[in-house]
């Protein structure tokens, strides 16, 4: 038994959560007005209801732990993927975990009888340590449950409005690939073509004029999955995945001849990608700093922006160069030896401070 914010917890082979990790469930980023995380989470909203007005509703749930079978066994994830490891999430035990992504909150809102939503909280992975990667980042999820009726109702060329020409190839091609859970190839397109609208015209109200760029990708609990990038820098950044949810996913009525009529899709965001790149936030590390010099940056500003309606733009504070420090050790040959254990163990004694941990494997 253990004790974890003020609750007792059964330990068992699988516990692996860290006194790190801890600290950052307490710090509650959406919760404090002046990160530019929840400033970032607003616009999100108000974006949603001045594109969409009164079709999403808006949740957060601020407490990441959830069974095993919320975060992987009812979104379809075999039982031998690699997230599922010890090296790759956070378990308090056997059966309670950290969530690794909102996607394990879709189906609780859906069996309450919520058919459009968006959902934000805070989410943890054992992952690699550099800018843009840290083991605790934020997730809006996003759900919408349409009928087949409204979907062939829809005016195809209405939808076709934001999508260009590669988009609906991508899309054309997304919809073709076999196994498909519904067979009529049109209305998943219609389907799909309304998750790129509402995704593009999102990006575009947060960004304004903003290369992005779509890609077929995988997901367990999707078919077919897409993912968005922004270019930024001279280089493309990952910043969601999405696609049309399976249909044993789906917690919605049927018809009453037992027909499915509706098709959902999801979308889940990282929501420090997207506040990187609005505020040239250079480290993902600076949102979780106490440092006055970084939030006061974004206080008073209305919602992060200038009266201009432009993002506050970040200016560095740091007045130390960087230190690289070699390390070097064995490893048996025999060993079970995995990277994420050494930055846990680089993280836990040296906190955040380390920038970047390169693994070089020798001969
Ligand atoms: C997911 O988490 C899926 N649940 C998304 C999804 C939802 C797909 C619904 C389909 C339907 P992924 O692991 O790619 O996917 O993460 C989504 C986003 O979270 C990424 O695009 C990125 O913006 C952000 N992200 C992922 N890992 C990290 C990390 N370690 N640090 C910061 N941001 C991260
Ligand atoms: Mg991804």
């Amino acid at each position: 038994m253990y004790n974890l914010l003020e609750k007792q917890y059964e330990s068992d082979s699988m516990t692996n959560i860290t006194s790190g990790v801890v600290g950052k469930m307490s710090m509650k980023l959406l919760n404090d007005r002046a990160s530019p995380l929840s400033q970032l989470w607003t616009r999100i909203q108000t974006s949603f209801e001045e594109l969409w007005p009164n079709q999403f509703s808006f949740h957060q749930n601020d407490n990441p732990i959830v069974s095993v079978k919320q975060n992987f066994d009812e979104l379809l994830i075999p039982h031998h993927h690699p997230s599922r490891s010890r090296n790759e999430s956070y378990y308090l035990n056997r059966h309670l975990m950290l969530r690794t992504h909102m996607t394990a909150h879709e189906r609780e809102l859906m069996r309450q009888g919520f058919k459009r939503f968006l959902i934000a909280g805070d989410v943890y992975r054992r992952d690699e340590i550099d800018r843009t990667h840290f083991p605790a980042f934020h997730q809006v999820e996003g759900v919408s449950i349409l009928s087949l009726k409204e979907l062939s109702n829809h005016s195809a060329n209405f939808l076709h409005n934001s999508a260009d020409a590669n988009v609906i190839k991508l899309i054309d091609k997304a919809c073709e690939a076999g196994q498909l859970e519904h067979d009529d190839r049109g209305l998943l397109k219609m389907a799909l073509l309304d998750l790129h609208s509402k995704i593009d015209g999102l990006l575009r109200k947060l960004f304004g004029n903003v290369d992005i760029r779509w890609q077929e990708t995988y997901f367990p609990f999707t078919q077919p999955s897409l993912e968005a990038e922004v270019f930024y820098k001279d280089r493309w950044v990952e910043v969601l995945g999405c696609g049309i949810l399976k249909t044993s996913i789906v917690q919605a009525p049927l018809q009453e001849d037992g027909k499915i009529d509706h098709i959902a899709w999801a979308f889940g965001i990282g929501l420090e990608r997207i506040a990187m790149i609005l505020h040239d936030i250079p480290d993902i590390r600076l949102f979780w700093s106490h440092d006055r010099r970084f939030k006061d940056q974004f206080v008073g500003g209305n919602n992060s922006l200038h009266p201009s309606g432009h993002p506050v733009k970040f200016v560095p504070f740091s007045k130390y160069p960087p230190i690289n420090r070699d390390i070097s050790f064995f490893i048996p040959s025999q060993s079970d030896f995995h990277p994420n254990n050494l930055y846990e163990i680089v993280r836990e004694i040296a906190s955040d401070l380390v920038e970047d941990v390169k693994l070089v494997m020798g001969p």
